[in-house]
């Protein structure tokens, strides 16, 4: 009888899972926060603004970001770092909202580490066709924090592949709420978002948001 109810349906996608040592997604994890995390995003960015950075190398980047935080993660044609203030405006980033330390610290805890206070969030906003190209997180003054990273609105495939960049790579899907934690033996592992897919979310339209919070300092 159960067996005969559940032919034919697909098992539900795990709610966590290890996509590398000491990396793991947990599904749906900020689902229950997520108006507090947009609220949270729509005031940083009314303070600064989104915008497309350009690579050391000229590129300017198909991704738009901004920061919060004690320091924001900024490239121009000198090179990528951390800036205490916003080049826009040569103000401070805007402070981070309690409500995305909680998330990260809680979400960094379920997954093995715990006490990580972080200091800088980089938002990174994707429209249908922009991407994030294989890259390692490795401008933060120490390492041995791990990164936190939250999906939000139109589902992307991210890539995770190893410390090498030849290194084979694990393409996973992200959706709304998904929260991805890596860290440990994984921290400096490659990673990128392919060409987001043309799509309608229906709180964030075409656009997907992603939060990464970071210890950079
Ligand atoms: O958008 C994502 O899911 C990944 C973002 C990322 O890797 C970064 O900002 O360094
Ligand atoms: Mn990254």
């Amino acid at each position: 009888m159960m067996a005969d109810l559940l032919a034919g349906l697909e098992p539900p996608p795990a709610a966590r899972e290890e996509i590398g040592p000491g990396a793991l997604l947990l599904r749906g994890w900020a689902l229950p926060r997520v108006d507090t995390l947009l609220a949270g995003v729509v005031e940083v960015a009314a303070q600064a603004p989104f915008r497309h950075m350009v690579t050391p190398g000229g590129f300017q980047m198909s991704v738009a970001m901004t920061n919060c935080g004690q320091a924001g993660w900024v490239t121009d044609r000198g090179g990528y770092r951390y800036a205490a203030n916003d080049p826009a405006t040569d103000r401070p980033w805007p402070a981070l909202p309690p409500a995305f330390s909680d998330l990260a610290g809680a979400a960094a805890h379920e997954a093995g580490y715990p006490g990580f206070a972080p200091d800088a969030c980089l938002i990174n906003r994707y429209e249908p066709g922009a991407r994030l190209t294989l890259h390692q997180d490795k401008d933060e003054r120490y390492q041995g924090h791990p990164i936190v990273s939250v999906s939000l609105g139109l589902p992307a495939v991210f890539q995770f592949g190893g410390l090498k960049r030849a290194d084979p790579i694990r393409r996973v899907s992200l959706a709304h709420g998904d929260v991805v934690v890596w860290g440990g033996p994984s921290r400096l592992f490659h990673h990128g978002i392919l060409p987001l897919k043309e799509g309608l979310h229906p709180q964030l339209g075409a656009t997907r948001i992603n939060l990464t919070l970071r210890r950079a300092l």
